[in-house]
């Protein structure tokens, strides 16, 4: 495709400001001339060759073009006759290098909005910029268009016209009927008319369409009275912002695509999602937040990256008051509706708007994604994620899981309230839960193999982080092989209880027989397990029960202390009452002295307390230990129950899952 320019003219009725040079070269910008702008947005389109005719001031004109230093490559077609002829000549002057093209054809002295030439680019058949909503100019071209066809252009045609500018994309075989008819208006001398005179009369077989540009900038610059006006609406368009949001890590052909056309409406701010606001939303980013601001701050076209600490943008919005809002359509139905929702209400407050663009899901990403997810469940990555997140968030939740279903429960369970996402943060296997689901009770009897089994069952389908319930840990010598069994597995944290001998479940306190290890016995088991560590992101946590074991409050914190300077990763504090309270005491006694160390609760019992008020208090980790186990058994007995009754499945089909979705519940890969 080549760009035909016409600038041979005189450009009168511009005054002095054409007494040195021609019209095209008037400054519209501190940066730009007419010409500048025009040549820059074509090479940025990627139309790289140009005829431009020229007349009036040729030499300057060429010289100009060269300092440029365009990647264009312009070919120079002399009108010699420039101040006795029209462009009409101009054009038939150039025709050798004309014919058989498609053209994009515009008047030297039009300014125009990029996505104006964006659209005329993108044509796939031939057409006229015009306008249905500005009002009809008096001297200049209008068109009267039929079944949106031009049929007509003129300066003196005002019925039924619409206000149109002299700028066409020109497939090849309408653009040689329109040159042949330029080329027998000149041969038969007619050459002060407009071109468009020649148009008129080939237009039932040169099929040019409107292009409908709106109130979108297209105007030519004929006097100073233009000129000003222009470099107004250029200074207003070169102020403008744009605002996009992004969360991902990973930046394809697609987002570069968006950021392109972002780019063109105004300055272009990126709002990069924080690490916590990705972790709640989608997944752990693989590329912590500096590093993904760095990847938008390399993007040509971006102009500024800021970060954006929730999904929500009514923070951002309000702090940069960007013009408009760019996003792909497809947040007008899901989860992302209140989102969506919102910024349009921000955006109102101070009259900004949202484009968005048809958004289509690249197969692509869909692979990307599904690699990265896969890379998030190799042990390295998986192992130190829980340490990050417990920096990053000051409070995670972790879930019960002990198969492969549950694990799937409790890595895809999301909610979404009030524009937040929420999902639990990591996995919790539970001794009472795994041993539970294999029918044994929760007595160290599931032996450390099994266990490493439903470890595995997990890992092969989930992304994030396990805490491991070790029980006692067992002997000090087989604690170390399951420190380093579990750190290799890609666990991120073992929690052991500090009790000895036949350890029985927590909840039952003191109705049966259990005893507390020594503190001199468990503070060796830490030290022996931490020196097996061999990774710096693999926890060991101290779980105390004295409370439990109703030893009081000093005991506790006396533990507390000592498997702290042991050398234990966090501690979790445990309690069988329904009432907070000595949790609370415990927390604020043990914050007192040790600021930094982790506090884990499983807040089975005390289940009141939300988990703002725990991290308010300093809590770093919350388990639900147990509820999965808690309500999937109950539901299985009930089915069992029902069947029996009625000596049938039907009744109970009512509280089964379709067959169909339980088998649509897991994809295949
Ligand atoms: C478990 O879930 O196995 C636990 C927590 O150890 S509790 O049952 O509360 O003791
Ligand atoms: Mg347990």
């Amino acid at each position: 495709m080549k760009a035909l320019i016409l600038n041979s003219g005189l450009g009168r009725r511009m005054g002095v400001l054409t007494s040195e040079h021609p019209k095209c070269m008037t400054e519209i910008s501190p940066r730009d001339t007419i010409l500048s702008r025009q040549l820059r947005l074509l090479a940025q389109s990627g139309v790289t060759d140009v005829v431009m005719t020229t007349g009036y001031f040729d030499e300057v004109l060429v010289q100009y073009c060269r300092s440029l230093e365009l990647p264009i490559h312009i070919e120079f077609v002399n009108n010699p006759l420039y101040a006795q002829t029209n462009y009409i000549y101009s054009i038939y002057c150039a025709r050798e290098v004309l014919r058989d093209q498609d053209i994009i054809l515009m008047h030297g002295d039009m300014v125009f909005d990029e996505s104006v030439l964006d659209d005329l680019i993108g044509s796939e058949r031939s057409c006229m910029v015009v306008s249905s909503v500005l009002p009809l100019p008096e001297k200049d071209f209008k068109a009267v268009l039929h079944n949106g066809q031009v049929e007509k252009v003129g300066i003196d045609i005002f019925a039924g016209a619409i206000a149109a500018q002299p700028v066409y994309q020109l497939k090849r075989e309408d653009w040689n009927v329109w040159l042949d008819a330029i080329c027998a208006f000149c041969e038969q001398d007619q050459t002060s008319c407009y071109a468009e005179n020649a148009l008129n009369t080939v237009s039932d077989h040169c099929k040019v369409y409107g292009l409908d540009v709106g109130e979108r900038l297209c105007a030519e610059i004929d006097n100073p009275e233009d000129l000003a006006v222009i470099s107004a609406r250029l200074r207003e368009l070169e102020n403008r912002t744009v605002y996009m949001c992004f969360s991902t890590d990973m930046i394809h052909s697609g987002h570069i695509a968006i950021i392109r056309k972002a780019a063109k409406l105004g300055r272009l701010i990126v709002g990069v999602l924080s690490d916590e606001a990705v972790a709640s939303y989608k997944r752990f980013p693989l590329l912590p937040f500096e590093e993904r601001k760095s990847l938008f701050e390399s993007i040509n076209g971006v102009w500024k990256v800021v970060e954006q600490k929730t999904l929500s943008y009514a923070e951002n919005l309000r702090k940069l008051r960007p013009d408009c809002v760019v996003h792909g359509d497809d947040w007008k139905e899901g989860f992302q509706r209140p989102i969506r929702d919102e910024v349009t209400a921000v955006l109102s407050e101070y009259g900004g708007h949202l484009v968005e663009y048809p958004y289509s899901r690249e197969g692509k990403y869909e692979e990307l994604e599904k690699a990265s997810r896969a890379q998030l469940s190799m042990p390295d990555f998986r192992r130190g994620r829980l340490k990050k997140l417990i920096t990053m968030k000051g409070l995670v939740t972790a879930l019960e899981a002990h198969s492969g279903i549950t694990g799937l429960i409790a890595e895809k369970t999301t909610v979404l309230q009030e524009g937040k996402t929420y999902q639990f943060d990591a996995m919790w296997i539970s001794s009472l839960c795994d041993s539970t689901a294999k029918g044994k009770p929760d007595i160290e009897l599931v032996d450390m193999t099994s266990r490493f089994r439903t470890i595995d069952d997990i890992m092969e389908v989930t992304t994030k982080p396990i805490i491991f319930d070790g029980d006692t840990g067992g002997l000090t010598e087989h604690f170390v092989y399951t420190v380093r069994s579990l750190e290799r597995m890609g666990v991120s944290m073992v929690i052991i209880e500090d009790k000895t001998g036949l350890k029985k479940n927590s909840l039952f306190g003191t109705e049966v027989v259990q005893t507390q290890d020594s503190i001199e016995n468990f503070c060796e088991k830490i030290r022996a397990g931490e020196r097996a560590k061999k990774t710096g992101d693999f926890m060991i946590c101290a779980r105390i029960e004295s409370l439990i074991l109703e030893q009081g409050m000093e005991d506790a914190l006396r533990r507390a202390f000592a498997y702290v300077d042991a050398g234990a990763d966090a501690i979790m504090i445990h309690s069988r009452k329904k009432d907070p309270t000595e949790i609370f005491t415990f927390v604020e006694k043990f914050r007192q002295r040790e600021k930094e160390t982790p506090i884990v609760v499983v807040p089975t019992s005390f289940n009141t307390v939300t988990e703002e008020e725990f991290k308010a208090r300093g809590v770093n980790v919350v388990i639900y230990a147990n509820q999965l186990t808690r309500t999937g058994f109950p539901a299985m007995q009930n089915a069992a129950r029902m069947i029996l009754e009625n000596h049938r499945a039907k009744e109970c089909d009512d509280i089964c899952m379709s067959i169909k979705d339980i088998i649509t519940l897991i994809p295949e890969e």
